[in-house]
């Protein structure tokens, strides 16, 4: 079990208020001319960067992928400074850091992020994205997608560096989860966005939107009967320990972005915002590869550590979520209006494209 929840709300307390210190958003970027070092930035420089999830996790390691490559990128004049989630503050509070540019670099779950951006809000929707991995990891690799959602974050004062995804979202609960009945009533825990909410409004259950920090002990006192999180969180957040029952319905990715804050990355010094750009290419490369096998190792532990029912649903099931889900698309669409419905569309149309592509070649393979 992490230790990471019981701490958490005093430490976000002490470090928000030190933070607030530093927030000016690159305070390297403008050195004086007649300096020491010739006008050049004194570096070497540190960049801080925020995850919304613990050590061992996606988020963590995509982090140190990132570190890796942008001192190695930058010749070391370039640190990067992660914190894991425990030491800064909710996903909301992540975001609020980056906006003010006390964090130079964070992670943004729409989850969470869609009460202030609602468009990403489209993320938290079910059986939008494909069942094909190779499908799914092209259009989030894409820069169509990116130039998408890339005004809505800018208006909120954030540059959207990338789309990560974490794995499928899998149902934890005490019962299997094998149609919208079973959920009919069912008090589960979505992330905090309200449209998180609505594909299980569709189904019939209660939703409890609830910070991540507090799921184990919701759970464990029964204040709530489910949750939805991809293999590895479920893993390293102990959530296993207090079910019965994982439940296979391949509903959505989750799906992470990285953010910076806007002028901070705009009035980046050329140099270091070309070494970001190239480090979080190379990290886009490898990150799909790396979180499945991630997932794949953390659904080993837990069979190991438990005994944990796994339901798997078949393409029938799946249908019957499908088709119960799709009220929650007219909600997201009366929320985000006309750029939303586009983008909604968008993606649907890319997805329904990167699948047509996929037979091709795989038709053209065989002939
Ligand atoms: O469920 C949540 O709130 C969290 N889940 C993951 C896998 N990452 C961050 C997010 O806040």
């Amino acid at each position: 079990m992490p230790s990471v929840r019981p701490r958490l709300t005093l430490l976000f307390a002490a470090v928000l208020a030190a933070l607030a210190g530093c927030s000016e958003p690159q305070q390297e970027k403008e050195p004086e001319a007649s300096g020491s070092n010739n006008g050049l930035p004194d570096y070497p420089v540190t960049w801080r960067f925020a995850l919304e999830e613990i050590e061992g996790s996606v988020q963590h390691l995509y982090a140190n992928e990132l570190k890796e490559r942008i001192e190695n990128i930058s010749d070391g004049n370039i640190e990067l400074d992660i914190f894991p989630y425990g030491s800064l503050g909710t996903s909301a509070h992540l975001t609020e850091l980056t906006q003010d540019g006390s964090v130079h670099l964070a992670f943004a779950s729409p989850g969470h992020l869609a009460d202030t951006i609602p468009e990403v809000g489209m993320f938290t929707l079910h059986y939008v994205l494909s069942d094909h991995n190779e499908v799914n990891r092209k259009l989030l690799a894409s820069n169509q997608l990116l130039e998408l959602f890339s005004e809505p974050y800018a208006e909120h004062n954030m540059k959207l560096l990338g789309f990560v995804p974490e794995g499928w979202m899998v149902w934890t609960a005490n019962k299997p989860l094998r149609s919208p009945e079973d959920f009919d009533g069912l008090k589960i825990r979505t992330m905090t966005a309200g449209i998180a909410s609505q594909a299980y409004r569709a189904y019939g259950a209660d939703p409890q939107p609830t910070p991540y920090s507090q799921v184990y002990s919701d759970l464990q006192l029964q204040r709530i009967d489910g949750q939805a999180n991809p293999v590895f969180a479920i893993e390293e957040m102990g959530f296993y320990e207090v079910q019965s029952t994982m439940t296979f319905a391949r509903p959505a990715q989750f799906v992470t972005s990285v953010v910076s804050n806007r002028e901070w990355y705009e009035t980046l010094p050329d140099d270091q915002q070309r070494w970001l750009d190239e480090a979080l290419t190379e990290v886009a490369r490898l990150i799909y590869r790396k979180q499945t096998a991630l997932n794949e190792s953390r659904l080993q532990k837990i069979t190991e550590d438990s005994n944990i029912s796994l339901v798997k649903l078949t393409e029938e099931e799946r249908e019957r979520f499908r088709e119960a889900s799709l009220s929650a698309r007219d909600i997201y669409v009366e929320q985000t209006g006309d750029r939303g419905g586009e983008i909604l569309d968008t993606v649907l149309g890319m997805v329904t494209s990167l699948k047509q592509e996929l037979t091709d070649s795989s038709s053209g393979n065989r002939n």
